[in-house]
């Protein structure tokens, strides 16, 4: 082979957003007349990682994808201009296919050394296949996703690129070829097929208990069902829940990756996930059916997006909000080998529209909480962090967002079967005192018990999906000039009763490295006639490919137990309707309905 210095001219368009480059299967084969799009988006990706490390080309990078459609074309490419420059080790998992926090994992403890960078290609919830999503992103070398400094400066050199390094005259590599083959690239470059599945496994038998765990699996009236959607994390499920825990095949639904996700929507929501959340006993809005025959629901339901890191948690006849969720698992610490070795988490945090069920239980637990801005790479160096918690080597922590993202510092991804692990380990330790042929104690008298204790927030997201980006960004040139530059005192409150009392903007300095970062979110703050307290967010999608979504979060108290058992749209309706006519959402939109609402 020869390597070849191959003429280009910068393309546009290639910021990361929230979580990597996401563009239209068409953009990235080129077929919109960008020839060399994959080319310069790596080239410009490796000349930022090797300018960050001094100068050096990375010596060892991983390659692996969610299977999504065009995921193996990716990969040959991608290879190829990673030998041009001279990259040393390139592991690619035999199939290609890797979930995200598998990914992670691979990169921290890889046997033989630890890699430099993974190159992940996924557009994680978005749908996969011809007219859809495909993306790239990269995880450095904790695993972490890239901060902004780093990806800022891969759009500034893709808009200077001139020329990519690639290689001429090698054949294509076979992805399905055994675990330990290698192909010599070039003299400096080889690829090596590694075993996609063996450091994340480890990782997981590292948080929690598998012995006891694949014992609990056997109990009677204990089931699990979980949704694969078709994405990256089903076989790694198959993994877990079938060899490690001796479940049996008929809880796996949609565990076999494919590159259009089935053609469904890969994103484990009670919108995209509707079969399972059936299957658990709830109706659309995650209130439970009152026909369901709790005894006979599957105890634990289950469901992850196309990339693996997301998780969805139901329990019979109970839908666990991600928010909620969170607070639970940081409350239920003892039921976690990871947190419970070492007397519980050291440390917690949420992204900013992440509802406030975490805070009250870091407060009571007396942890330390931080709010960052939304998309994991913010978690990353508060987790690493030793310096902000107690200097001891073990500081576990843990984080999430409402986006159905949860995980630890096990890695540095969220981690769609970590959460259902968690979850099965909070169940089992709930029945530990139960006697076999007694009823079990299901997730929903977990949940009460939790909000009985702390209060409720009820949380909802409405999303206005494909609204065309002007009227998008005059909603929220609106929240900034009349409410957060403006005068709110002269806004009365409407026939509701629910009054605005404050609006604010959030920016975020990361209190490792003094990093900041603005405009994060659009936040009102609403009082009931009641005097509960309520808060409504506004940002707009950095994971889309066309046009723009807007996010409304919304979220309100709810302190007396009598009040806690309504669906969560009902409850936050009225709050909806007059933080639309607010924003006047209808008039600049033109959508007098969000696309979804979880
Ligand atoms: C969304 C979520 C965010 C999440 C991000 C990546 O971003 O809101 O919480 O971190 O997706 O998740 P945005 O900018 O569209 O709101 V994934 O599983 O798509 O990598
Ligand atoms: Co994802």
């Amino acid at each position: 082979t020869t390597v070849a210095d191959v003429p280009t001219t910068p393309i546009q368009g290639m910021k990361p957003g929230t979580s990597g480059l996401r563009k239209k299967v068409e953009v990235w084969q080129g077929k919109e007349g960008d020839k060399y799009y994959v080319e310069n988006f790596i080239q410009s990706l490796l000349d930022t990682a090797t300018e960050k490390n001094e100068g050096n080309v990375p010596e060892t990078i991983i390659v692996a994808g969610d299977g999504r459609y065009y995921n193996d074309e990716a990969i040959q490419i991608i290879c190829k201009v990673l030998a041009g420059n001279g990259v040393s080790n390139i592991w690619i998992p035999q199939g290609g296919i890797m979930s995200t926090p598998a990914v992670s994992s691979a990169i921290r403890t890889r046997e033989g050394g630890i890699a430099d960078g993974a190159i992940i290609l996924t557009a994680s919830h978005n749908p996969g296949g011809p007219g859809e999503d495909f993306g790239i992103k990269y995880n450095e070398a904790f695993g972490q996703p890239a901060g902004e400094d780093f990806t800022d400066k891969l759009y500034e050199k893709s808009l200077e690129i001139s020329s990519f390094k690639t290689i001429e005259g090698a054949s294509d590599i076979d992805l399905n070829a055994p675990e330990g083959t290698t192909y010599q690239l070039t003299d400096a470059s080889t690829v090596t097929i590694i075993d996609p599945f063996k450091e994340y496994i480890d990782v997981l038998k590292g948080c929690f208990d598998f012995e006891a765990l694949s014992k609990f699996a056997k109990r009677p009236g204990f089931s699990l069902l979980f949704d694969g959607m078709h994405g990256a994390g089903g076989p790694f499920a198959r993994k877990v829940f079938l060899e490690e825990l001796g479940l049996p095949e008929s809880c796996l639904l949609r565990c076999d990756p494919r590159p259009d996700f089935g053609k469904c929507h890969p994103d484990p929501n009670l919108a995209y996930a509707a079969d399972l959340v059936k299957k658990m006993g709830l109706a659309a809005d995650g209130s439970a059916d009152p026909s369901a025959d709790i005894a006979a629901l599957p105890a634990l339901g289950a469901a992850n997006d196309g990339d693996g890191d997301r998780n969805l948690i139901a329990g019979a006849g109970c839908f666990v909000t991600p928010s909620d969720s969170l607070a639970l698992i940081c409350d239920n610490w003892r039921a976690i080998p990871h947190f419970s070795k070492s007397g519980g988490p050291k440390g917690v945090a949420r992204s900013m529209p992440s509802s406030g069920a975490l805070d009250v239980v870091a407060e009571a637990l007396d942890i330390p909480f931080f709010s960052t801005p939304t998309g994991w790479k913010f978690f990353g160096n508060l987790m690493s962090s030793k310096e902000l918690f107690d200097k001891t080597d073990y500081t576990p922590f843990l984080c999430g967002e409402e986006s159905f993202g949860t995980g630890s510092d096990h890695i540095r991804e969220k981690d769609g079967l970590w959460a259902v692990l968690a979850w099965m380990s909070i169940l089992m330790k709930a029945n530990e005192d139960v006697a076999e042929g007694e009823p079990l104690v299901q997730v929903r008298d977990i949940v009460n018990e939790h909000w009985a204790k702390y209060g409720r927030h009820y949380y909802c997201r409405y999303d206005y999906e494909g609204v065309e980006s002007d009227a998008a960004n005059k909603v929220m040139d609106l929240i900034r000039e009349e409410f957060v530059d403006g005068d709110i005192s002269t806004i009365l409150a409407d026939e509701s009763g629910i009054k605005l009392t404050a609006a604010e903007e959030f920016a975020y300095t990361d209190p490792v490295d003094g990093s900041q970062t603005s405009k994060q979110g659009l936040t009102l703050s609403f009082e009931y006639p009641s005097g509960d307290p309520a808060r409504v967010v506004y940002r707009l999608s950095g994971t889309g490919s066309a046009g723009a979504t807007i996010r409304m979060y919304l979220e309100k108290f709810e302190g007396d137990k009598a009040k806690h058992d309504q669906s969560a749209p009902t409850a936050l309706k009225s709050l909806a309707d007059r933080a639309l006519q607010l924003v006047k959402m209808e008039e600049l939109t033109g959508r007098d309905s969000p696309t979804v609402i979880t």
